[in-house]
């Protein structure tokens, strides 16, 4: 198609021209151009579909993903250049959409890329959040959250004009349905990502992420809840899942009766997906909706249960949802009845305690109803699965052996390599053509370019010029300096404390404290911190601050500033991501073993050519596999010792502060005067007592080891022809994380769709 004959006619029609238009104005007429491609293009078929339900759908923003999808990306970027603008200047016109906390959401947005790449039939289910997650706003030394507004009068939501009718205790509630358009990769596939949505939703709060919670009706949809994996804001996420839940299950009834089956064939003609137990009632729900359509309830479980499948995405016990019946009595008056019956047919099956749906408290254990009502469930990475089978769900595993199976994640590399890092993109395709695009595990043809010292010097030079654009973006956006030349270490993913942003920040610690000796490094060290705290999590919000009085101290250093840097990027989202993880030297993976169910900005990372610095936890186990020991840069404890330590109560930080004097000097310095007097000195003082009298998740345990092995890594980075080589074996292993991997293992094994 003619590009340029197509967005002059748009801008025309908006009174411009190419030359003339604003990059806000190109942004619509390009807007436009893939969304009137796109109503042309057809979803995939066959003879089942799959409907993924999930609470988060982080998609990020969509210009680019979509036109890369669409093969355009390349001629658009030809066209803006001839009228003197760029697809990135373009994009920044593009709103993020806020629809998710974190890797879960984008977990479920590289699968429906993946789905529709595979040209496979399946939608996604999830809810319209206008206010998104929030905007982090750091400008006072904590972080403040914020309205995210995201919905533009001109955007990727496609009013369906469809709606379905939410039974609510309170009376039924319209469920307006919009859809974005998933196109998959250059094969005239497009999928949906269906989002439901109330008829009259709130206004935006002036200020803060609080409103008022009596105004289901119009506020049900106005925020994500923003913690990720703790269990709080309750009643009202229950009215959001259910309402996501009823809409999605009268979708599938009615567009399986639009395909001509009965309700009975359901099983043979639908897969549901539930993505970790948020969307949990839709068990009961399409329970209740075949028993209204005259199918017995014993039949009608069994149907769902060969219907759905169920992932589950973490070990924490706080983060596994339970919610009080009088709850769901309140919210959701139907699915009360089944809810009892279901959890009757499961003590019909096994009389363990542990396993029952409702407990003595009458509480519904939503992972338990899911495991019992799937005919599949799966863990997110091998060693994940592991643990979820001889421990977190043993007592299900031997109950269920056949249901259990690992899938390790993925991500798209459309986004994570072809769309953040085109300069790696085309250095690949010019070194081993480009069937890797259509199949990531041909990266591995890279390898013979291993030894080849004139290809790894132009692999480090693409590295150098999107560290480049990176610190040019941060001057920009983030109002910050860094040095290109300096070693770029990276740590971005939410903040929690089993991911140990508080251990990164012992090591900035230690670092700060070796240049004022005198022990200053080879090169500059640049530390790039971001995350998003629950509001709710007081000592994650802490963490925040403490970072940024460090980072305030190290910068007002003038001995200390020319050697380190410590930068907080403010409000971290998919965009920045994309910004950053080109740009790394180092990504840090640094959970407690046994805690990061798989962790996926990893393989982002690893993709993008970044050494991983690193634990046995989660995905990392599978990276070291792939790389070799040589290629990864490993320390802590192993989930072994540390599920050890946790049985027999066996690990007192006090100790550790009493016997090691270096680690109690770095940790005293938390609570000195002159870092105290840069930030909130009471957030800060919390991090310090929690370290000494609890530390939960082990940092002081593995500190020593990761500041010994953090700097053998940041030495070996002077080796540049060897650092080069390293990340050449990281690349071109990197392939098998893809999500069309995982995607064609869920189809295989669980989906079945063609
Ligand atoms: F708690 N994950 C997440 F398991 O991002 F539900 N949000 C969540 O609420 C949960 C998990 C939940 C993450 C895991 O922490 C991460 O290890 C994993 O890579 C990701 O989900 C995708 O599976």
């Amino acid at each position: 198609m003619d590009i340029e004959k197509n967005l002059s006619q748009t801008l025309a029609e908006m009174g411009t021209t190419l030359d003339g238009a604003t990059n806000a104005q190109i942004f619509c007429a390009l807007l436009r151009m893939v969304r009137d491609l796109e109503t042309e293009m057809k979803p995939a078929e066959g003879n089942r579909k799959l409907y993924y339900f999930s609470a988060e759908f982080l998609v990020g923003r969509l210009l680019r993903a979509n036109l890369v999808n669409l093969g355009l990306a390349d001629d658009v970027e030809r066209v803006l250049a001839a009228h003197g603008t760029t697809l990135a200047a373009v994009e920044d016109c593009e709103p993020e959409p806020s629809l998710g906390n974190g890797g879960l959401g984008r977990l479920a947005a590289c699968f429906l890329d993946s789905i529709a790449s595979l040209g496979l039939p399946g939608d996604g289910v999830g809810l319209n959040y206008h206010y998104g997650l929030f905007r982090q706003d750091l400008s006072e030394g904590v972080q403040r959250e914020e309205p995210n507004p995201w919905i533009a009068p001109e955007s990727w939501l496609i009013d369906t004009g469809t709606s379905f009718s939410v039974p609510f205790g309170f009376g039924p509630l319209a469920a307006h349905m919009y859809d974005i358009e998933v196109p998959g990769y250059e094969n005239g596939v497009v999928n949906r990502l269906h989002l439901f949505d109330v008829e009259e939703p709130s206004p935006a709060p002036a200020r803060g992420i609080a409103f008022d919670k009596g105004d289901v009706r119009h506020g049900l949809t106005s925020f994500l809840y923003p913690d990720d994996s703790d269990d709080a804001g309750r009643l009202l996420r229950v009215y959001q899942q259910y309402f996501m839940v009823s809409a999605g299950a009268q979708l599938i009834l009615a567009e399986l009766e639009e395909r001509g089956f009965a309700p009975k064939e359901l099983d043979r003609h639908v897969a549901v997906h539930i993505n970790d137990t948020h969307p949990s009632m839709v068990i009961p729900e399409l329970v209740r909706l075949l028993m209204e359509r005259g199918i017995e309830f014993e039949d009608a479980a069994k149907i769902v249960e060969r219907t759905c499948g169920y992932t589950n995405h973490t070990i924490l016990a706080e983060a596994l949802e339970t919610w009080p019946m009088g709850y769901i009595e309140q919210v959701a008056p139907g699915i009360v009845p089944v809810i009892y019956q279901l959890d009757a047919l499961a003590r019909a099956r096994t009389d363990d305690e542990r396993v029952a749906v409702i407990d003595g408290n009458d509480v519904v254990h939503m992972a338990n109803m899911d495991v019992h009502f799937s005919h599949a469930v799966n863990g997110v990475a091998a060693l994940h699965a592991q643990i979820l089978v001889e421990s977190e769900m043993r007592p299900f595993a031997e109950l269920y052996p056949e249901k259990f199976s690992n899938k390790t994640n993925g991500i798209t590399f459309r986004r994570w390599l072809m769309g953040c890092n085109p300069e790696l993109a085309s250095l690949v395709t010019d070194a081993i053509g480009d069937d890797w695009k259509r199949d990531a595990s041909r990266l591995e043809d890279l390898l013979s370019l291993s030894g080849d010292a004139g290809f790894v010097q132009r692999l480090l030079r693409v590295k150098e010029g999107n560290k480049e654009r990176l610190a040019a973006w941060l001057r920009a956006e983030k109002n910050v300096e860094v040095d290109p030349h300096s070693i770029f270490d990276i740590q971005v993913k939410r903040m929690h404390q089993y991911k140990r942003q508080q251990m990164n920040a012992l090591y900035a610690i230690w670092k700060y404290l070796q240049i004022k000796r005198g022990n200053v490094p080879n090169r500059p060290l640049t530390m790039v911190l971001g995350a998003k705290a629950a509001p709710a999590y007081t000592l994650a919000k802490d963490t925040i601050a403490l970072l940024l009085a460090l980072g305030r101290l190290i910068a007002e250093d003038p001995e200390v500033a020319p050697w380190l840097r410590l930068v907080f990027v403010e409000n971290y989202n998919v965009t920045a991501a994309e910004h950053l993880i080109p740009a790394a030297d180092v990504s840090e993976q640094i959970s407690l073993a046994s805690k990061e169910a798989s962790g996926t900005s990893n393989m982002k990372f690893m993709a993008n050519g970044a050494l991983t610095l690193g634990t046995l936890d989660g995905a990392n186990v599978e990276i070291a596999e792939l790389v070799g020991r040589e290629n990864i840069y490993l320390f802590g404890r192993s989930s072994e010792d540390v599920i050890g330590l946790y049985d027999r109560c066996d690990y007192r930080p006090w100790d550790v502060w009493q016997a090691d004097g270096e680690l109690a000097e770095i940790l005293d310095f938390i609570c000195s005067p002159e870092l105290l007097a840069r930030g909130d000195a009471g957030c800060i003082t919390r991090v310090y007592r929690d370290f000494i009298a609890k530390d939960y998740f082990m940092a002081l345990l593995d500190a020593r080891d990761y500041v010994a092995v953090k700097e053998r890594c940041l030495a070996d980075y002077e080796d540049r022809a060897a650092w080069g080589e390293k990340a050449l074996v990281n690349i071109a292993k990197s392939g098998f994380f893809s999500s069309d991997r995982t995607i064609r293992e869920y189809n295989r094994d669980i989906w079945h769709l063609s």
